[in-house]
């Protein structure tokens, strides 16, 4: 298979590799004992389709070369203990304990995973009890930065995920995951997000976007063809932080809610530009154009793939350029720092950008051609110091692989102790 010998999925696969190596190092400083498994599930960027996925509607994002690890190892006392490289606490709870209620902090995110995966073991047909299953201790790492818009949240949701759906035997499907880890985030955690994010990490392809109609779930992979064509994505991480759980992100999803009812329909998918004229007559000035946002967002998104099929990436730029004067206009979640570094990358060449993710922050994506990387980013970094914004990260997405096990030794109920 030549895909395997490419240089790049080697280097992916030697960093994978390396950090597999150290996570199962501090796994065993942290606990005391060897780990029984590493997974890992990468964080993402949405090329297209913003706040679209909670109003059942399309997006186009792809899992990105940064992942979220996780070591874990069997215990035979009933506890989920959990530890990672962002704090020095260890956290431990009973799973028979487990609840939204007790679950606060960093260490929501794996432990709320855990509960909303007990919570489905109980159901179905081959009910698995708390006390059937076996506690485990487990270790998270990160490299997807946190509050830059890349779902790093999403990435640690979807490796306990997989690791525990293995631990356990459960047998979910990887969709099933990703929504398990939009329970924790929603329940547990208490950001009130969409499908996406998760769904990206649990069924990301290297080169490649995934397409979800968030009302079907049905999916579909979408070449992105950028090594082709000579192209990169730019991520231009703006430093300024969000927080989906607060503020804005619930107040852009009411108004949705409010435009949907006022209009009769279940969801905004349901609408369509020809409908445009009977929402304005309808709706209040600012809900009009939020719901607006939505319903072109939706057709942008289906011309995107639509586009990339038969076209290829170069004929994309028009349509994230226009998504972003949406987000910035319409749906207002851009920030002064995003629309900066949209403006600059589409005066310097790149074939289009926008923000990406749930706005008030975070990161933007330029479409570039590869040979004018430097000279773009030289351009951004300038414009930014010149209008006093802090320095922004700038750095290259690889399209990458989904959540995976990276690393067994033995298998992780093996060695149990304790
Ligand atoms: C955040 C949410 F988590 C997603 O579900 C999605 O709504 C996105 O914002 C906006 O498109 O990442």
């Amino acid at each position: 298979d030549p895909q395997h010998d490419a240089p790049e999925t080697l280097t992916a696969q030697a960093v994978i590799a390396q950090t597999t190596a150290a996570l199962t190092a501090e796994f065993e400083l942290r606990h005391g004992r060897p780990a029984g498994g590493v997974w890992s599930a990468p964080g993402r960027v949405n090329l297209i389709g913003e706040h679209t996925d909670y109003n059942e509607g399309f997006v186009l994002p792809f899992a990105i070369d940064r992942r979220a690890y996780v070591a874990l190892a069997a215990r035979s006392d009933g506890l989920a203990r959990v530890s990672s490289t962002f704090s020095d606490d260890i956290v431990e709870c009973a799973l028979t304990e487990l609840s939204p209620e007790v679950l606060a902090g960093w260490s929501a995110y794996p432990l709320g995973v855990a509960w909303a995966l007990l919570a489905a073991a109980a159901e179905g047909e081959n009910p698995r009890t708390p006390d059937a299953l076996p506690g485990f201790s487990l270790h998270i790492h990160s490299e997807v930065p946190i509050g830059a818009g890349l779902s790093s949240s999403a990435a640690i949701e979807c490796a306990t995920a997989v690791a525990l759906n293995e631990f356990w035997q459960l047998g979910e499907a990887p969709a099933r995951l990703a929504r398990i880890g939009q329970i924790a985030e929603n329940q547990a955690v208490g950001a009130p997000t969409g499908i996406m994010d998760q769904s990206a990490s649990m069924l990301g392809h290297a080169d490649a976007a995934v397409f979800l109609d968030c009302r079907s779930m049905q999916t579909a992979t979408i070449p992105l063809g950028l090594a082709a064509n000579d192209f990169e994505i730019l991520v231009i991480d703006t430093k300024v932080s969000h927080d989906h759980a607060t503020g804005g992100y619930a107040d852009r999803r009411a108004s949705c809610e409010l435009a949907a009812a006022t209009m009769g329909v279940y969801s905004l998918r349901e609408l369509t530009p020809a409908d445009l004229p009977r929402m304005r007559e309808a709706l209040d000035e600012v809900t009009f154009r939020r719901a607006r946002h939505i319903v072109t967002e939706n057709e942008r998104v289906q011309e995107t793939a639509r586009l990339l099929r038969t076209e290829g990436p170069q004929a994309i730029g028009a349509l994230l350029d226009a998504s972003h004067v949406s987000m910035r206009d319409d749906f207002e979640i851009s920030v002064a720092e995003l629309n900066l570094a949209v403006e600059v990358s589409q005066r310097s060449g790149a074939i289009g950008a926008r923000m990406t993710g749930g706005g008030f922050g975070g990161s933007a994506l330029a479409l570039i051609p590869r040979a004018l990387r430097e000279s773009l980013e030289a351009d951004i970094l300038k414009a930014f110091r010149a209008e006093g914004f802090a320095r922004p990260d700038l750095f290259i997405v690889q399209p990458s692989e989904g959540a995976t096990m990276t690393g067994a030794h033995a298998s992780p109920g093996e060695g149990a102790s304790e």
